[in-house]
């Protein structure tokens, strides 16, 4: 076998995933505060499509082999953001569901406005309730095995829910530093975040990728360091390491260095001094690859937030 030509393969899928963060992201957040946005090339996807008249939006997809990419965009002024959460979401599951057995793997979400309160509780937690409510009628795991996410906040604009699914389950992984965002006591709202801490994807045989959730200054189910942003970007990074050695135990082992971070931050001055902290934990390449954005994060006392992806060395799958 040619090694060096499925790792090519496997770095094409990789850049297409990013792609769809890319067109999520760029359509949703302002140019980056730092760092390279990563390719955004709308003109790639496959198609743009109107949803029927029972989702009421626009869907953008992408086809890569056994691979499927695809961005929902509902407006959610006239329903609300519960609904258009529920129909997002319903509308990706359907898509899928019509292109094969497809099993997401990761979500990206951008909610305009995402810590407000309207008409009585926080957007956030009405997003959270509407996509709870369309994994149940779609029958996918919304607790254990749920696939990777990341949820941030922009100014304006319609909600957008990008995903990325492959032809596998993917394995979720679990931080033992955290309760899993899925058993989040009602305090946070009542219906919880469902979402995997991490997700192991295999992108050919013997390749496996990480995609880590968005990952945030929480220790059990509460934030830490609220107020300061230097501490919450340390405990983010003991997160990442978490979470890291987590997905050792059922895939190969990787460390801070080997991932391809986003960073979110919700003050723009807050720049300078989280990069003083995450950039030489990264060390320089990694340090080079990440791409910094400014926009709000889940809870209103999070002040940054780090999600990423990292492509494993080929030949290394865990001993099961
Ligand atoms: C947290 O750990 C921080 O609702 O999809 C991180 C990643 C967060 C994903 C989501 C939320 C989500 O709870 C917030």
């Amino acid at each position: 076998m040619n090694l060096g030509l499925a790792a090519v393969a496997s770095e094409v899928k990789v850049a297409l995933a990013v792609d769809c963060l890319g067109v999520a992201a760029s359509r949703a957040l302002a140019a980056p505060l730092h760092g390279s946005a990563r390719r955004d090339n709308a003109s790639g996807w496959d198609a743009r499509e109107s949803l029927d008249s029972a989702h009421a939006g626009t869907l953008l997809v992408r086809r890569e082999g056994s691979w499927r990419f695809a961005l929902v965009e509902i407006d959610d002024r006239e329903m609300g953001l519960q609904e258009a959460s529920r129909r997002a979401y319903s509308a990706l599951f359907s898509w899928l569901a019509r292109e094969g057995a497809l099993y997401p793997a990761r979500f990206w979400n951008y909610v305009a406005e995402i810590n407000r309160e309207q008409g009585g509780s926080e957007r956030y937690r009405q997003f959270n309730a509407g996509r709870q409510q369309a994994f149940f009628d779609a029958r996918h795991d919304a607790f254990e095995g749920a696939p990777a996410a990341c949820a941030l906040g922009v100014r304006s604009g319609p909600l957008r829910v990008a995903v990325l699914a492959g032809p596998q389950t993917p394995v979720a992984v679990e931080n033992p530093r955290q309760v899993s965002a899925y058993r989040y006591p009602v305090d946070y709202g009542p219906r919880p975040p469902s979402f995997s801490r991490a997700a192991w994807v295999e992108l050919e045989p013997d390749r496996q990728a990480l995609l880590v959730s968005g990952t945030a200054s929480i220790v059990g189910h509460e934030t830490r360091h609220a107020g300061d942003v230097r501490a919450q970007a340390d405990e983010t990074l003991r997160n990442l390491e978490a979470v890291l050695r987590a997905a050792a135990r059922t895939g190969p082992s990787l460390a801070l260095s080997d991932l391809v971070c986003t960073v979110y931050l919700r003050h723009a001055d807050d720049l300078e001094p989280v990069r003083e902290r995450v950039e030489p934990a990264l060390g320089p390449a990694a340090a080079q690859a990440a791409v910094w954005y400014r926009a709000d994060i889940c809870r209103s006392d999070l002040l940054v937030e780090i999600e990423a992806h990292a492509l494993a060395p080929q030949g290394t799958a865990a001993c099961a």
